[in-house]
């Protein structure tokens, strides 16, 4: 069995889909928000039940979509526990296991590209993050990166592995999808044969663009790519009126329902509610379907149903 690999053009992202294939658990690593439809369809193709989003680091480059995956799928949300993200329900150290039915996945410590940065080791499979990149490696230049770091992650954890293990990186630029450590401990221009000195000043001379989302997507993703909504709070004053009334608090839209002032309309597909759970008393009426998230055609006609007439939207 190979790992599913999914790329995000946009940000040359490369996330990967692990899964047991008797119990069909699931785990994915370095899922990218744009791309939450996409994965959660190939999750149900496979018919997956997924347990863990895992991050390689906190991404300079794209946001998560760990948060939603969680709230969707009813993952939990997993990071390195260097990284600083502290929304992540497990915090992972080296030599931590994550296990989905009968596999797991081994955490190694890889800094260098942050200093938090991890690399996971699956069989014969290792996903490196952006510590190893196929003929290159991370940036140090910013996010607590050390060229010292990642030149012992990189000579000492990842070149230690035996050299038939594939690699599976966490962007590529060039369209290449894997390699081997064997390829790149001998042949990586950026490490191979380097001593330390060589190595830090290869990256004191890379002169890299700074990531184009930089400053928006390190934020989100220190909390799972969860952005919260400032003016949440002050919402807590809107009054129930017939009809539609904007975005309302959990809480207050909680109080609604329990005064039966509300009818509370389920809009996650099947899929999301077999996942992650029924609500009781809830009227089930998706608003989008599988396969590739059609509009639910019969939604207006099943609100009308669900809804009294003085307080439809
Ligand atoms: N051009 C990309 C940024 C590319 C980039 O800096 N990638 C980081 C990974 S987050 C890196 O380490 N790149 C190494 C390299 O390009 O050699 C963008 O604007 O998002
Ligand atoms: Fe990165």
């Amino acid at each position: 069995m190979t790992p599913i690999q999914l790329f995000d053009p946009a940000s040359s992202t490369y996330t990967y889909v692990l899964f047991d294939e008797t119990t069909r658990e699931a785990l994915i690593i370095d899922p990218v928000d744009e791309q939450l439809e996409r994965d959660l369809t190939v999750l149900q193709q496979h018919g997956l039940k997924l347990l863990w989003t895992v991050e390689t680091h906190a991404h300079a480059d794209h946001i998560t979509s760990a948060g939603l995956l969680a709230e969707h799928a009813g993952a939990t949300t997993v990071a390195p526990a260097g990284c600083g993200i502290a929304t992540a329900a497990v915090q992972l150290s080296d030599g931590d296991v994550l296990r989905f039915g009968s596999e797991q996945i081994k955490a190694l410590h890889t800094p260098g590209h942050t200093a938090g940065s991890m690399s996971y080791l699956w069989r014969s499979h290792v996903f490196t993050g952006d510590t190893l990149l196929i003929d290159g490696c991370g940036r140090t230049d910013f996010q607590s990166g050390s060229a010292e770091a990642l030149y012992r992650s990189l000579t000492q954890v990842l070149f230690a592995l035996p050299g038939d293990t594939t690699v599976w990186p966490g962007h590529d630029y060039l369209g290449r999808s894997h390699s081997t450590i064997a390829v790149e401990k001998t042949g990586n221009r950026r490490v191979a044969g380097k001593t330390l000195a060589e190595f830090i000043a290869t990256m004191n001379e890379l002169h890299l663009p700074k990531p184009k989302r930089l400053d928006e997507a390190v934020p989100a993703n220190l909390s799972s790519g969860l952005r919260h909504d400032a003016d949440a709070v002050s919402l807590m004053q809107v009054s129930p009126a017939a009809g539609y009334a904007g975005d309302v608090p959990v809480q207050l839209a909680c109080q609604w329902w329990q005064a039966g002032e509300a009818v509370l309309i389920d809009v996650r597909t099947d899929a999301e509610r077999e996942w992650v759970g029924f609500i009781p008393g809830a009227v089930p009426l998706a608003w989008k379907q599988w396969p590739g998230m059609a509009l639910n055609a019969g939604f207006d006609e099943g609100l009308k149903a669900a809804v009294p007439a003085g307080k439809r939207p």
